[in-house]
């Protein structure tokens, strides 16, 4: 079955009245026949009809057992997190994302918990670096924001040898292109304001878990720290999971051809992008994904802050803001913006210079996103690549 068919075949239709379109029961509680005798809700926090709509859909399409929904991406990964104890250990890959990183580093190690960061992409480095403390192996793959690939499958089975979870953050490809619980993972995570919502108009998160003992415990742990999505965004992130495969397949489609595009321009130094031949992981990335997702990452030749700001400035389709994954191409600068929280020596030990770009594909036309870009290289080119930095575009970066 395809991934639209499977979406749009397990949305409920609602069985009082017909409604296509999941109700939205925004309420905060339930009216109960005697104490404890309800119709299977007691109070909107432990459970919502419209959340619980959205979790099953979020299950089946990672092919999980239990889908839970959050009021982020970085509240489902807390609630992860609260699976460990004082004491245990994480390794965790070295590129992620600043938000991550801010709440391991900065929350998590005050309560005992070390956090080691390691280039995951590595296989025998995780093999050397695993320990009988380790409980938590967390990947994003591909990482944000230099789109390393991990092997899933061998890492797994590292993890499931040490006794530790193996949690995979999806947030980049979606199950529309990668499924980590079918590759032996026993935790995904998402950013559901990215891909899945796909429109930029919400923030959520999810987990899903393949085991239903340990879904039972992130299923305690969402309701005792009660970080849930209210029924409003549950409905929003439904309707977006609608068009999701649509959505990811001409992102894709798009993000290829600019990743060719850029990969040939004079001015670029490097790109990142897993479906280009000379990603040093384009070819576990072509075995384990099923497509290379909407997010590509760059470096101009002059790798220099302001340059780059003036170019991200230049740009009129790829809207200079944080996030990625929605309808509207984005841009941002990395170490200014989504990895800033990431001390800059650290940055730079996984490539993300002052100058390091990343592009968000959204669905506009693809020839049209390559002209964006190319205005903004030509506006740039005879002043800035040769005598330096135009003064104009610098005075408001
Ligand atoms: O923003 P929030 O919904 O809380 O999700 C956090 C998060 C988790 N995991 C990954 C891989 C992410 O990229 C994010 C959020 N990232 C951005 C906002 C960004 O622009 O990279």
């Amino acid at each position: 079955m395809s991934t639209t068919t499977q979406i749009l075949s397990s949305i409920p239709i609602d069985a009082q009245t017909g409604a296509i379109s999941v109700p939205i029961y925004q309420t905060a509680t339930f009216v109960q026949e005697a104490p404890g005798v309800n119709k299977g809700y007691d109070y909107s926090r432990s459970g919502n009809p419209t959340r619980a709509a959205l979790e099953q859909v979020l299950a089946t399409l990672e092919g999980g057992v239990t889908g839970l929904a959050f009021a982020s991406g970085l509240a489902a990964i807390d609630t992860v997190l609260k699976l460990l104890n004082s004491g245990d250990e994480i390794l965790a890959v070295d590129d992620i994302y600043g938000g991550a990183y801010r709440l391991f580093t900065h929350v998590y190690e005050k309560f005992g918990i070390t956090i080691r960061y390691v280039d995951t992409s590595d296989i025998e480095l995780v093999r050397r670096s695993i320990t009988s403390a380790t409980r938590l192996v967390w990947l994003e793959s591909p990482t944000n924001p230099t789109l390393k690939v991990s092997d899933i499958r061998a890492i797994a089975e590292l993890a499931r040898a040490h006794n530790a979870w193996l949690c995979v953050d999806n947030t980049f490809t979606s199950p529309v292109l990668q499924k980590p619980l079918e590759l032996g993972a026993d935790i995904v995570v998402h950013s559901a304001t990215k891909y899945l919502g796909g429109h930029s108009d919400l923030i959520a998160g999810a987990v899903i878990a393949k085991d239903p003992e340990l879904g039972a415990r992130l299923k305690f742990l969402q309701n005792a720290g009660g970080n849930v999505l209210g029924p409003f965004d549950s409905w929003l992130v439904l309707r977006g999971l609608e068009t999701l495969p649509l959505r990811v397949r001409q992102q894709s489609q798009s993000a290829l051809a600019i990743a060719a595009y850029l990969n040939s321009h004079e001015a670029v130094a490097e790109v990142y992008y897993p479906g280009l031949a000379s990603h040093p992981n384009h070819e576990l990335a072509a075995r384990q994904q099923k497509g290379f997702g909407g997010v590509i990452s760059f470096r101009l030749k002059q790798d220099d802050q302001g340059l780059a700001t003036a170019f991200l400035k230049t740009l009129q389709l790829f809207h200079l803001a944080e996030s990625l994954g929605g309808v509207k191409s984005l841009c941002c600068l990395p170490c200014e913006m989504t990895h800033k929280s990431v001390p800059r020596e650290k940055r730079l030990q996984t490539g993300v210079t002052d100058g390091f770009i990343r592009l968000s594909v959204g669905i506009e036309e693809t020839e049209d996103l390559i002209a964006d870009l190319d205005q903004a290289f030509e506006k740039l080119a005879d002043a800035a690549f040769t005598t330096g930095i135009p003064e104009h575009l610098l005075a408001t970066a």
